[in-house]
This record gives C-alpha cells, sequence and structure tokens, in this order.
C-alpha cells in the first residue's frame, strides 16, 4: 500500500530536475509558430502551454498519461485522480485508502449552508458551486503556509493537501446546493461506507434503488476529469494558479469558465434541446422533422449544443463510453432514442452548413440523456455535475504546476496596429 503523497514525494523532484535541464539543453527549440489567425482566433492550435497528466488528439481524443481514454473507463474517479497525478493506478489497498482520507476531510461548514440558503432561489447552481469554493478559501492550508513562509520546493504538497480537502468537499458542496436550489433545502449527511461518486448520488438523494445513478456518477465523473490544459475552465484554473493564488480561488476561476455555453453548460443546453423537441414533436420526431428544426436552429444563428469541438475531429471517445453505458441502461428512453436520431441527422446537418470544423458529438451531447433517465431532472444543474469531475483534472495539473515551479503566466499582448506593421498590412 502507498500513499499518493509518499508516491509524488519521490517522483516530483525527478520531474522538476528533468524540466530544468529540458529548458537548459533545450530552451531555445522551436516548438510552434503563431498565424494573425489565430492570434485572433482563440489561439487554437498554439503549442505554448505544457500539460502531462493528459492530452487531446484530434483524432482519436483523450490520451491519459499514454493510455486511451476507452481503457480506463471502467476506473472511479479516484483511481483517475491518481493516475493523472502518477500515471499509474493505485493498487486495491492505495485506493481504499486514498478514499478514507476523502471521506475523513469531507466536511462542508455551517456558514457555507446558511449563505447558499440566503440567495435569491434563481440562482444559477454554478454560480452558487464557485460561491461555495470562495467560501471555503479561508480553510486553505496553501494560502496559511505561504502567509507563514512556505519554501517554494513545499508549494506541491501544500497545493496537494487543499486538492484533498477541495475535492472531498466537492462533492458534499454540489449535492447540498441540489438539495437547497431544488429539494426541501435538508441536507443529506455523507454514508461513510460509500465511494465518492457513490455519496455524491446519495447525499443528492435521488431515490436510487438499483444503484444505477451511483453508476453513471462513477462513469460520469470519471469521463469529464481531464481533458489537457487548454480547455476554459482548466485554462483559467491554471492562469489563476499561477499566480499563486490557492486551489479554492483557482478551481472557482475555471468553475465560471465551465459556466459557459459553449463549454459546460452545453450539457445543459442540449438536454433543454431534447426536452424542447420531444415536446414540440409530441415524442421522437423522425429524421426529416429534425433536420428542418436544426436549420431553424442554425438560421437563427445558434449553435447546435453537443456537437462540434474546438481541438476534437472525430467523434468525442466520452461520449461513445456514454453512448456505449446508455445503450446498456436505458435503451428505450425515448430521450435515447432521440439522442440517436440527432447522431443521424445533426452531423450532416452542419456538413452542409459548412462552418463547423468538426461535425461530431461530444460529451455534453449525451451526459444529460443519462442524468435525466436516472431521477436527475433538472437540466441547470448538470454543469455543476461536470464541475465535481472537472475540479480533479484542475487539482491534478496544479500540483503539478507547483511541483515544477510554473511561473505565472503572462502571454504577450499585441494591438492590431502592431500586427497590420508585422505583416505589411495597410
Ligand atoms: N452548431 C452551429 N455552429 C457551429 C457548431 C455547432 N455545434 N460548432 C461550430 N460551429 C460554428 C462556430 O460557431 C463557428 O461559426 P462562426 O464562424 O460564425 O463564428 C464555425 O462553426 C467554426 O467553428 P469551429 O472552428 O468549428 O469551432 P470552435 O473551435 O470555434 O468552437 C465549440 C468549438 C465547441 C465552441 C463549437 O463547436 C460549439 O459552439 N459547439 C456547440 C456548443 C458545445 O457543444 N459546446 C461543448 C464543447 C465541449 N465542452 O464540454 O466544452
Ligand atoms: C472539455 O472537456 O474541456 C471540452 O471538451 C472542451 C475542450 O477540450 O476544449
Amino acid at each position: 500500500m502507498a500513499r499518493l503523497s509518499d508516491v509524488l514525494s519521490k517522483r516530483l523532484p525527478a520531474f522538476r530536475d528533468e524540466i530544468k535541464r529540458l529548458i537548459a539543453e533545450h530552451g531555445e527549440d522551436v516548438i510552434s509558430e503563431v498565424t494573425v489567425s489565430q492570434a485572433y482566433g482563440g489561439m487554437r492550435d498554439i503549442k505554448a502551454l505544457v500539460c502531462d497528466t493528459s492530452t487531446v488528439t484530434p483524432d482519436t481524443g483523450l490520451i491519459i498519461r499514454g493510455l486511451p481514454l476507452a481503457r480506463l473507463v471502467d476506473r472511479t474517479p479516484e483511481e483517475m485522480f491518481w493516475m493523472l497525478l502518477t500515471g499509474e493506478l493505485p493498487d486495491a489497498a492505495s485506493l481504499k485508502e486514498l478514499q478514507a482520507d476523502l471521506a475523513g476531510r469531507a466536511e462542508v461548514p455551517g456558514y457555507v449552508w446558511d449563505a447558499l440558503r440566503a440567495l435569491p432561489k434563481d440562482t444559477h447552481p454554478m454560480a452558487m458551486q464557485s460561491m461555495g469554493l470562495l467560501m471555503l478559501e479561508r480553510l486553505s492550508k496553501f494560502r496559511q503556509r505561504y502567509d507563514t513562509g512556505m519554501r517554494k520546493e513545499e508549494y506541491w504538497e501544500a497545493c496537494l493537501e487543499d486538492a484533498f480537502d477541495l475535492l472531498a468537499r466537492m462533492p458534499v458542496l454540489t449535492a447540498g446546493i441540489y438539495r437547497i436550489r431544488y429539494k426541501d433545502g435538508r441536507l443529506i449527511a455523507p454514508d461513510p461506507k460509500k465511494d465518492w461518486s457513490a455519496n455524491f448520488a446519495h447525499m443528492m438523494g435521488v431515490p436510487d434503488p438499483t444503484g444505477n445513478l451511483a453508476n453513471l456518477f462513477r462513469l460520469y465523473l470519471n469521463l469529464h476529469a481531464d481533458h489537457e490544459s487548454g480547455n476554459v475552465s482548466a485554462f483559467l484554473a491554471h492562469v489563476c494558479g499561477s499566480a499563486l493564488s490557492d486551489p479554492y480561488y483557482s478551481v472557482s476561476a475555471g468553475l465560471n469558465g465551465l459556466a459557459g455555453p459553449l463549454h459546460g453548460l452545453a450539457n445543459q443546453e442540449c438536454l433543454q434541446y431534447h426536452l424542447m423537441l420531444l415536446d414540440k414533436f409530441g415524442g421522437v420526431p423522425t429524421a426529416d422533422q429534425l433536420r428542418a428544426f436544426a436549420w431553424d436552429t442554425l438560421k437563427a444563428g445558434r449553435v447546435i449544443p453537443g456537437y462540434g469541438h474546438a481541438v476534437l475531429r472525430c467523434v468525442d471517445p466520452r461520449y461513445t463510453a456514454c453512448f456505449e453505458f446508455a445503450k446498456r441502461a436505458c435503451p428505450d428512453e425515448p430521450l435515447f432514442k432521440l439522442a440517436a436520431v440527432m447522431l443521424e441527422v445533426i452531423p450532416r446537418v452542419l456538413t452542409e452548413h459548412g462552418k463547423a470544423k468538426n461535425v461530431n458529438p461530444n460529451v455534453d451531447s449525451l451526459s444529460g440523456v443519462l442524468m435525466y433517465a436516472y431521477g436527475v431532472t433538472e437540466p441547470s444543474f448538470y454543469t455543476a455535475v461536470f464541475g465535481v469531475s472537472r475540479a480533479i483534472g484542475m487539482c491534478a495539473q496544479m500540483v503539478i504546476a507547483r511541483a515544477i515551479g510554473a511561473p505565472i503566466t503572462r502571454p504577450k499582448s499585441v494591438t492590431t496596429e502592431w500586427i497590420k506593421a508585422q505583416v505589411g498590412a495597410p
């Protein structure tokens, strides 16, 4: 049996030295160039950001520490956290120890609940989740140690301590938000016998006699944890953390980006789109009906949620994992049948439309269908579930960034006048 912090203590110094050597020997070598389109176009494909937890290739999708996602879909999110940080899976005893450690740190103090309850009822769960973390920030061990003169070599350890606390509290906080926002406001205590995902489902209080929701959460919280570092949420957390803001500030920053409709909120939008279609057509529309409706959406200047991607040029393997799960778990659900018609129609419509560089479904396309099928029928909560999972990746990336002494992020911006002069434009 090993403790995650001990494994990292042994490995991270050597990794830090390796990077120092790499920079010393190859610091001036060129790995990317920047065009004018990229400077105006969301920096797409510029390679100026390092992330060792995972990478996303356009034609295959997410690869975690060298392993395609498909090889890891049956693992728990706790194992995923270990894997992201170390490149290995924990043995059974180490996993048990990590789970027990997390269970012991899961307390969310009463003042947080008082403040969340005081918010107007229409406050979005993402705003509540982000505020919840900011309210917990006063408990940051990283900040306490920094304020009392922590050495730079110790940053990663303090960051890891905060990561454990934050990840332990995240399901408690988010399930509590669910209870306050949609139910009677009474909180459900964690069950020490349950794992991280099952406890999250349990604390939400959604009836789950078969354990299906817990199984879905294990898959969901695993799939959404990490997607390299350039996506909006992970990047925001990285930039915030680079100023040595502690993990509570940094993950909260990441969540604020996840809340956008082009990023994590797409799962809410996507399920609402599905529900609206079922309502409008009195059931699953035909392919022709859906085609016409999708064109209306595009002509109205709106995007089709759950399709397209900034990096992927294939079906998102996370979508495939959800599809396989749904095929086994709820093949007769109208929402799933509709998702299958969407899969047949939308890529063709987007191809005819001719704008999107990727016409395939992404992870947000199906996750809401699954949650709805298992009784989480409030789409505006879905992105908060994404947030619980993405906190894993944000934290793992942050621990490594602090371990390698990553400096404050500060790319150089230029003016349009500068670009015009540079390229000789009038
Ligand atoms: N529906 C309609 N138009 C689209 C779509 C779509 N699903 N995807 C891309 N386009 C448009 C895009 O708006 C852009 O139009 P314009 O030139 O008028 O600005 C054009 O196609 C080129 O965009 P791309 O380069 O293909 O995509 P980009 O990298 O800019 O954006 C997304 C990627 C994911 C933001 C975009 O595909 C999208 O808005 N998808 C729908 C929302 C969604 O599902 N987001 C979730 C992504 C996954 N996640 O969890 O974050
Ligand atoms: C993610 O999981 O962060 C999304 O797929 C968006 C991205 O990678 O840009």
